[in-house]
């Protein structure tokens, strides 16, 4: 049985991680709508790059939690049949053993090259004073911002949606094109399933709605689509 798990900011909220939407979901004042975008990077550039300074040095002080475990563990009885989609740009999905991360989103521990491209591991604070050492561009956090497009929509999250199961754990269901999988899954026959401390506004796009913690939820998911009975 093919699954496809499509993981949002919920699913590290246990660990310390701030959702985007949750309680006031702003950022010294400012929506992520209006940071995470190309044009607020050209205009502010050192006000986007501390936006992203603070948040990887965050990282540092998180622990991945049950529901990540829960899925690392999935993904070693089921092998290729699981992937794993993350709208987070955080670690935690690795941390806790998870191999294969299709980080749609992008990465915080990575910087990108904004001239030629080239990604960079990066674990200390961005500046615009930072230099690219292959071209001397600028750097850019490794991240996509909205106008932009997310990774791995070509191949490997189209094939990944024929799954016979669709998972959606805490995300909002509120941004594109992550928020259109659900019904692409479904329109090819999944069983869908969401995980969320609340129904979302698309939960009727759901077969099965699983109101509770990640934490708890995820574990529970994990054990009965990994063949155990719970
Ligand atoms: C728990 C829990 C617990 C809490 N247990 N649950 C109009 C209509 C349709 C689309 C558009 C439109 N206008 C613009 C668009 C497109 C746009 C979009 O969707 N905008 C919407 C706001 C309307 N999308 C884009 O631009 C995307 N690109 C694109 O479409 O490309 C095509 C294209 C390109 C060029 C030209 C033309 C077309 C790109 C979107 C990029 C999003 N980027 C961000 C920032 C990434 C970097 C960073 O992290 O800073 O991604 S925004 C932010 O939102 C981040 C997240 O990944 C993303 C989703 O958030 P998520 O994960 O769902 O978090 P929350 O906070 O919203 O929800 C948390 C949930 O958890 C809640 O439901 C809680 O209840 C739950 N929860 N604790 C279980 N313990
Ligand atoms: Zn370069």
């Amino acid at each position: 049985m093919r699954i496809v798990v499509l993981t949002g900011a919920g699913i590290s909220a246990e660990s310390g991680v701030p959702t985007f939407r949750d309680a006031d979901g702003l950022w010294e004042g400012h929506r992520v709508e209006d940071v995470a975008t190309p044009e607020a990077f050209a205009w502010q550039p050192e006000l986007v790059h501390a936006f992203y300074d603070l948040r990887r040095a965050a990282l540092a002080t998180v622990e991945p939690n049950p529901a990540h475990r829960a899925l690392a563990g999935l993904e070693e009885r089921l092998g290729d049949d699981l992937t794993l989609v993350t709208q987070n740009i955080d670690d935690l999905h690795e941390r806790a053993g998870s191999r294969r991360v299709l980080h749609m989103h992008g990465e915080i521990l990575k910087a990108r090259c904004a001239r030629c491209e080239a990604v960079l591991d990066w674990r200390g604070d961005l500046s615009t004073a930072e230099r690219c050492g292959a071209c001397g561009g600028g750097l850019r956090p490794h991240v996509v911002w909205f106008g932009e497009m997310p990774f791995y929509m070509e191949e490997e999250i189209p094939r990944a949606l024929e799954a016979e199961v669709f998972a959606a754990i805490g995300t909002s269901g509120l941004v594109y094109p992550a928020a259109g999988f659900a019904a692409q899954a479904k329109a090819g026959g999944a069983l869908t399933v969401e995980i969320n401390l609340e129904p979302t506004p698309s939960f009727r796009i759901f077969d099965v709605v699983l109101i509770g913690k990640a934490s708890e939820k995820v574990p529970e998911l994990a054990r009965a689509v990994g063949g155990e009975v719970i």
